[in-house]
């Protein structure tokens, strides 16, 4: 993503609006660098993104890594102020909640949506069915498909029941597609064949049925093969009436890629659907070192995945994959870069805080 890939275009009224949102942000520039209005009016109480992302009509929350949460006070103080919803980063993994066969331990994920319900904040549930982090008891094991099928009925029957009432959004199906369209060869394709899908968001419901339930994955911010295969699906779920309610579109971003600007227009082709639709993981990692021009780079990235949300009427979440830089997952996965994250490593803002509380501060009244 690069500075001369703000040209926009144009052919659509979603890239049009794209265009104003930009130019507005741009005027937004006479706030101060917490993103807050000088002058009379300007409210005494500080403005936290959860309070900005209020008054826009959706929830600002963060993947929340519970180890930090219960170790690290200035952290566990920015979760608690800064956002509206959470997601468990990892607790809520096959792997750490039933780590041995039939022995499950919830104690780390209770702990979140504690944290969450003192807090006044919304629980994203993350994730029920995905090919990564499987207790290696299910990964080494030799299953028939008969069993594997009971397996994963199970395991979605009882999480879902444990968190009832409890979470707002379940990312139900997890990274189902490769990124040309076809859907992943993960054990559960092979196992169970593609009716799998289906079938988990089916027994979600059956278990919580006031939980909103999600299709997740990555790559999907523009139109693409991947998402376009995404959208024939769900359509298709739609007509077969299975209880889908929503689209999460992750935002893992790179300054050193091309930034996601045709997102409203894919996100407005899910909302035709009558399908909620959030942001669930953004982050914008960069090769290191981080100078100013990656930094703004990075910027810019966060503030196309916000407008792409406030563009879509049915955008109800915008979450970033953690908050500092301190505790990110880009460095062990992407030797050689970080600095993804909207704090720096001591907590303090970097322009990709100020882009987005500018940006909620512009859509106050959305909805
Ligand atoms: O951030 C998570 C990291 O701590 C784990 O080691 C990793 C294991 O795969 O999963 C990370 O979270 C992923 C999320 O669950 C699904 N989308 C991609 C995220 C980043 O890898």
């Amino acid at each position: 993503m690069h500075r001369t890939t703000r040209a926009l275009a144009v052919g659509s009224a979603a890239a049009v609006l794209l265009a104003s949102a930009f130019t507005l942000s741009s005027a937004a520039a006479a706030t101060d660098d917490t993103g807050r209005r000088a002058g009379p009016g300007h409210s005494a109480a500080p403005q936290t993104l959860g309070s900005l992302g209020r008054k826009a009509g959706l929830r600002i929350g963060t993947a929340v890594d519970t180890t930090a949460l219960a170790e690290d006070a200035p952290y566990r103080d920015k979760v608690a102020g800064e956002f509206s919803s959470v997601t468990a980063e990892n607790v809520m993994k096959w792997e750490a909640v039933e780590p041995t066969r039939g022995t499950y331990d919830w104690a780390a994920a209770d702990g979140l949506v504690d944290f969450a319900k003192k807090h006044g904040q919304l629980v994203r549930g993350h994730t029920l069915v995905w090919h990564n982090q499987l207790p290696s008891w299910l990964n080494d094991g030799d299953f028939t498909a008969d069993e594997l099928r009971e397996i994963l009925h199970e395991h979605i029957t009882d999480q879902v029941t444990h968190f009832k009432g409890d979470i707002w959004q379940w990312d139900v199906v997890n990274e189902a597609f490769n990124d040309d369209g076809t859907l992943r060869d993960s054990i559960w394709l092979r196992e169970l064949g593609p009716g799998y899908i289906a079938d988990a968001f089916r027994w979600a419901h059956e278990a919580d049925p006031k939980a909103r339930l999600f299709i997740n994955d990555y790559n999907i911010e523009g139109v693409n093969a991947k998402s376009t295969a995404l959208h024939a699906l769900v359509t298709q779920l739609r007509k077969q009436r299975v209880p889908i309610h929503g689209v999460g579109i992750q935002g893992h971003l790179g300054v050193q890629y091309s930034a996601p600007h045709d997102i409203a227009d894919n996100m407005l082709r899910f909302d035709r659907l009558g399908l909620e639709t959030a942001i669930t993981e953004a982050d914008v990692r960069m090769p290191m070192p981080a100078d100013s021009t990656k930094l703004e780079a990075q910027a810019e990235g966060y503030g196309v995945l916000l407008r792409g949300c406030l563009l879509t009427p049915g955008c109800n979440d915008f979450t970033v994959w953690g908050f500092t830089d301190t505790y990110s997952w880009v460095p062990d996965t992407f030797p050689g870069e970080g600095a993804a994250n909207i704090f720096d490593e001591n907590y303090a803002p970097k322009p990709a805080y100020g882009t987005l509380r500018q940006t909620l501060t512009l859509a106050a009244g959305r909805h």
